[in-house]
Formats: structure tokens, sequence, C-alpha cells
């Protein structure tokens, strides 16, 4: 009967929205807000992997495939960015299209976030920046490529991703291939465990995953096996209201890790490059990443694609089992 229609969640149910006065600084899609109010699972993607992370046609061909593969699997995307100054929760088809050809759109992690909005600018947002905004727009489970981490040398120049801090202070779950080998995945590991960031291996291997390959030589403190083991997690952080996030890290599918050496050799060069170019802070990510592309004569991006695929449809299977979860947390009263 009616009691357990979506309709009567929804009335009984408070808003998991936290915008308050700050309504004003965002817009958020109408199909976004829609299955917010419905408990419907939503999965944010972040806008960095289109301005900085990959060439345009990719950029931008990738960025709506992975819109398919979430709807595909019941949950609703929610590309998250910046335009003139106001931050955005879901893009439209035209709006995608404008950070993906755009030359000016900034890099737009915490820190960049008061300049960009007060200026009026648009930006594409970095892990960090689009944990801010998804947890802000009350969204659970967020889809991307690779984290940030602690750069290679990183004792000495202290080049640590706000990705990792937002994580210890966010409470999101990010479903991404690890951390790539471009940096120091050990030191990484370590900053997570300091900022009490539970990180857990998707599969039966407590391996943790280095992006381009399937094993980093580090491992994970835990594994799931199962997207409802995932939800089970996310929920628990929840449910005790830790203020942390999660790190649920997804091994590149077996049939495109094969490239894996080759792109590691590639990331050497990158790296020795970068450094003999002076290339430093913020610019350092995008100079490898598309270095790393050009060396690996465009396999480094096909992998870069088919783990983001696979990392969308994994999080979209966790969004759904953990809207599930909360459906019958609310049924129970
Ligand atoms: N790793 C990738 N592709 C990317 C990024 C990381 O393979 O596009 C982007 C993400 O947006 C991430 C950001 O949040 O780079 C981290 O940048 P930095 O290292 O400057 O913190
Ligand atoms: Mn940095």
């Amino acid at each position: 009967m009616l009691w357990t229609s979506s309709a009567f969640v929804r009335r009984i149910a408070t808003s998991s929205s936290r915008l308050g006065k700050n309504e004003s600084l965002f817009t958020i899609h109408p199909a976004v807000k829609e299955a917010l109010a419905d408990h419907r699972p939503v999965v944010a993607l972040e806008s960095t992997i289109i301005t900085h992370g990959m060439p345009y046609p990719h950029n931008l061909s990738t960025a709506r495939e992975v819109e398919t593969i979430v709807r595909a699997e019941g949950a609703t995307p929610a590309t998250i960015g910046i335009l003139e100054g106001r931050i955005h929760v879901g893009l439209s088809s035209d709006e995608l299209d404008f950070l993906a050809q755009s030359k000016t759109a900034l890099k737009v992690s915490r820190r960049d976030l008061p300049y960009v909005i007060s200026k009026g600018l648009s930006g594409g947002t970095t892990v960090s920046g689009t944990m801010i905004a998804a947890h802000l727009a009350g969204i659970r489970v967020f889809v991307t490529g690779g984290i940030g981490g602690v750069h290679r040398d990183g004792e000495n120049s202290l080049d640590v991703s706000a990705d990792l801090t937002e994580l210890g202070r966010t409470p999101i779950a990010i479903v991404s291939a690890g951390v790539k080998s471009i940096l120091d995945i050990g030191r990484t590991l370590e900053f997570l465990e300091t900022e009490g960031v539970c990180v857990a291996t998707y599969g039966d291997t407590k391996s943790f995953p280095a992006f381009f390959s399937r094993q980093s030589g580090f491992t994970s403190p835990y594994s799931v096996s199962s997207a409802q083991e995932a939800a089970e997690l996310i929920a628990s952080t929840l449910d005790l209201g830790l203020q942390s996030g999660i790190l649920l890290a997804v091994p590149i599918p077996e049939e495109h890790a094969a490239t894996g050496k080759l792109i590691e050799d590639a990331i050497q060069t990158a790296l020795s490059e970068a450094s003999l170019k002076g290339v430093t802070g913020r610019d350092v990510t995008p100079f490898v990443l598309q270095c790393v592309n050009e060396l690996s004569k465009g396999k480094s991006l096909q992998a870069n694609i088919a783990l983001i695929h696979n990392n969308a449809k994994v999080g979209s299977q966790i969004a759904c089992a953990l809207s599930k979860l909360k459906d019958k947390e609310r049924l129970r009263g």
C-alpha cells in the first residue's frame, strides 16, 4: 500500500542537502535535484579530468560515455564544474561541451574556490573541489579515474594533493583506480591513514592498484568484494557521523592492464622532463599526464578511458546499493 511509495518516503525524510544559505552559489541540474529529493542514487563526477586531464575531443566523449554508463546502471550522473562563478551540480550537454573546449577554465581545488567564485570565472573541479560541492548537495558517492597524492620527493617539496586532506574532512566515498605511479604511493597511503581515511580495494585482493596497473606493491588496509559490502562501509561512516571520506580503489580491468609496463617507463621519462623544465605546483599533474600520453602513443589515454568506464559502472552499483540500504533504514523509521 501507499506507505512504501517513494512519495511517502520523500515527505517523511528530511532533505540531505546542506546548501542552506549557500544555495545562491549553486545551480543544481533539475534531474539531479529530483533524484536527490526522491532519495534515488546519484553519482558525482569531477571536471578537472575534462578541462586538464584529457585532450579534446576525448575528454568530451569520455565525459558523455561515463554519464551514459551511470544512467545504464540506474543512477543519476552529476558532473560538477564551475561556470561563470556558479557551482553547477549536473551539467547540460552544452555546458559539458563548453568546459571541454575552454582554454581558460581553471583547475579548481578547495583553495581556488573563493577566487573563482568571487571573480565569476569558470573551471574544472578537482577531486577536492568536487567533493566539497557534492557533499553540500547531499551526494555520497563520487567516481573518478585517479586521485591526487603525495608527489615523489613530496617529503621535501611538500607537494601533497589537497585531495588527501579533503578526504580527511569530507564524508564522500571516492571510487577510483587508486593512485598513479607518478606519485609516491607508499607515502600517499601513510598520509591517508593520518587523515583517517578508510581505504579499501574493490575485489578479492588487498593489493592497492596503481591506476594503469592492478598492483602497486602496496596493500590496502581492507578490501570489499561487492557493491553491497562497499555500501555497508559507506553507511557505517554516515551512521557514525564521521566527517572523513572513504577511498575505494578499483583495479584496472585485466585486459587493459597489459600496457602497464610501457606506461610505467613513459612515466619515468615524463617525470625527468618535468623536473628538467622546472614544472612545479598545480602544473605537474597535467604536464606529466600529457607527456605520458605522447610517449605511449596514446596507449595511456586508452587505458585511462577504459578504467574510468569501469569505475563508473562499479561506482554506480555502489551508489544503488547504498540507496537501497538507506531506503530500508527510512522505512524502519
Ligand atoms: N589524476 C588523473 N587525472 C586527473 C587528475 C588526477 O589521472 O585529471 C586530476 C584530478 O582532478 C585530481 C587532480 O583531483 O588532478 C590532482 O591535482 P594535484 O595533484 O595538483 O592535487
Ligand atoms: Mn600539488
